[in-house]
């Protein structure tokens, strides 16, 4: 009896992720074979041990873990001490990823070295490291003065030196936020954006770290809640509601404070026979009533929804609001009105908000109490609001949206009113395409007058071998059989037996 084992490898299922960019060229990639990634990574250091998405490298350094010396969040954080030694400094925590990567990463830093002469740089890095070039948010080590180490600094792609901020160091909590693209790059220290650029670079490292030179002093230094997200869609792609279920759909979270959903709601529809109806109350607090999808990773896409406005030309109502939301930089892109209609300038017309809208800004279109559409576009290179499907504002894109919020608020003195919304869509501007192998084929030389029986091993049959096809006939020729491939399993050995 004569065997032929071959190992048909696959390590997981084939990825292919489909790209549309803005001028309307498609770029396929797909790439077999190779270990998957994590698409969303959060650490708030609150565990036992250090997580093992890090790897350290501590030269005149040490860390503390866990560490209650100094929190952002919870009980716990992340302590990185240098020590003086002949040596210059060099405590790293990284992250290299399997596949380069677009997506947004941001950690918080309590900044020991602010307003002290002589302290230790620190830093956090997205590094490409086969084009040896990277994007870095960080502290000179030492700080005199405003010119002169006194505030932060950035590193571009393609920056020659850190470039100064005009943000100010203080010893306290700070986020460093890093938002890489395929089109664009943003960076952001507390919310606020410091540099936006050309993206194209995808990054292979995570790095944050503190280093020095011998002669600094030793520091102590505090990191929190780090967050990265892939940006590849890993979300559903597309979602509609209608409202015409029996119970809300569950992509839904709902709030409820000085107020009350009621679904299914009759009483105003936009489509079909229902719609979801907001209602706030008067005088039992500030008033909160949101519907709200959270993603799994940041979106570029599209999110529209009718809305019925209840408060146009009521001189007192509720704020109603659509917005997408940035959560990690607390930034957002907003269509809606203020609590107030007395008139064209003041109220009257709905307002939107840009991401770096200060406040709410005009527009041109009256309030009427009908059924409105506001329409919401978040992509990479631009964002674009409409209401009924006149254009409102045309801006930078570059930041993704986290999370989906339609809610009505106002404070306790505000009237009780009633809000109803239908018709709501959301599109990602990824649509994923998928890939996988359905079938494998096995092929033999075979003899006439010989008979030959496939068998098959796997976890499934705990590595037995087992039988699959056969006995068949030789035909002289090379013979072929087909074997379908079950989606999760990951691997399975064939082999040919020639039967006596
Ligand atoms: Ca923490
Ligand atoms: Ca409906």
């Amino acid at each position: 009896m004569k065997t032929n084992i071959k190992q048909n490898n696959w390590l997981n299922q084939t990825q292919a992720k489909l790209i549309s960019s803005i001028t309307g060229m498609m770029v396929f990639t797909a790439s077999l074979l190779h270990a998957q990634d994590p698409v969303t990574f959060t650490d708030d250091f609150e565990g036992p041990a250090l997580n093992p998405f890090w790897s350290t490298v501590l030269v005149s350094g040490t860390i503390t873990f866990p560490s209650s010396a100094q929190v952002h969040s919870g009980t716990q954080s992340l302590q990185v001490n240098s020590i003086t030694t002949a040596e210059n400094k060099w405590i790293r925590l990284r992250h290299t990823f399997n596949q380069p990567q677009y997506g947004q990463v941001s950690i918080w830093v309590y900044d020991s070295g602010a307003d002290l002469v002589s302290g230790n740089y620190i830093s956090l890095n997205l590094m490409n490291d086969t084009l040896g070039k990277y994007l870095s948010i960080g502290t000179m080590d030492y700080d005199l003065g405003p010119d002169n180490g006194g505030h932060y600094y950035y590193h571009a792609w393609d920056s020659q030196q850190p470039v100064n901020t005009p943000i100010d160091r203080t010893r306290a909590w700070h986020q460093f936020a890093i938002i890489a693209n395929q089109n664009s790059v943003a960076l952001f220290i507390d919310g606020q954006n410091i540099y936006n650029g050309p993206g194209g670079i995808p990054f292979e490292t995570i790095e944050f770290n503190v280093f020095g030179p011998s002669w600094r002093p030793a520091m102590t230094v505090y990191f929190d809640d780090f967050k990265f997200s892939s940006v590849v869609a890993k979300d559903i792609t597309t979602f509609t509601d209608d409202f015409e279920g029996p119970t809300l759909n569950p992509f839904w979270s709902k709030v409820e404070i000085a107020g009350t959903i009621s679904f299914p709601s009759t009483a105003q529809v936009h489509s079909g026979t229902q719609a979801v109806q907001f209602n706030s109350t008067y005088g039992t607090g500030e008033k909160g009533i949101t519907l709200r999808h959270n993603f799994n990773t940041p979106q570029y896409g599209q999110v529209s929804i009718w809305v019925y406005d209840s408060g146009a030309d009521l001189v007192s109502g509720n704020y109603i609001s659509v917005q997408l939301r940035n959560d990690t930089l607390e930034k957002y892109l907003a269509i809606g009105t203020q609590d107030y209609d007395l008139g064209p300038d003041n109220g009257g017309h709905y307002y939107y908000h840009a991401w770096d809208s200060q406040q709410g800004v005009n527009t041109p279109i009256d309030r009427t109490r009908a059924w409105h559409q506001f329409t919401l576009i978040a992509n990479q290179n631009y964002a674009s609001l409409y209401v009924d499907n006149q254009n409102i504002y045309n801006g930078p894109g570059g930041i993704p949206f986290e999370s989906i919020k339609i809610n009505i608020t106002g404070p306790t003195w505000r009237p009780a009113m009633t809000v109803y919304f239908d018709d709501f869509t959301f599109s990602s501007a990824f649509p994923e395409l998928s890939m996988r192998i359905s079938q494998v084929e096995i092929s033999w030389n075979s003899i006439t007058n010989k008979t030959y029986k496939i068998q098959y091993r796997s976890e499934v049959t705990s590595n037995v071998w087992t039988d699959l096809f056969g006995p068949i006939m030789g035909s002289g020729t090379r013979n072929f059989v087909m074997d379908a491939v079950i989606p999760g399993q990951p691997r399975k050995f064939y082999r040919v037996i020639e039967l006596p």
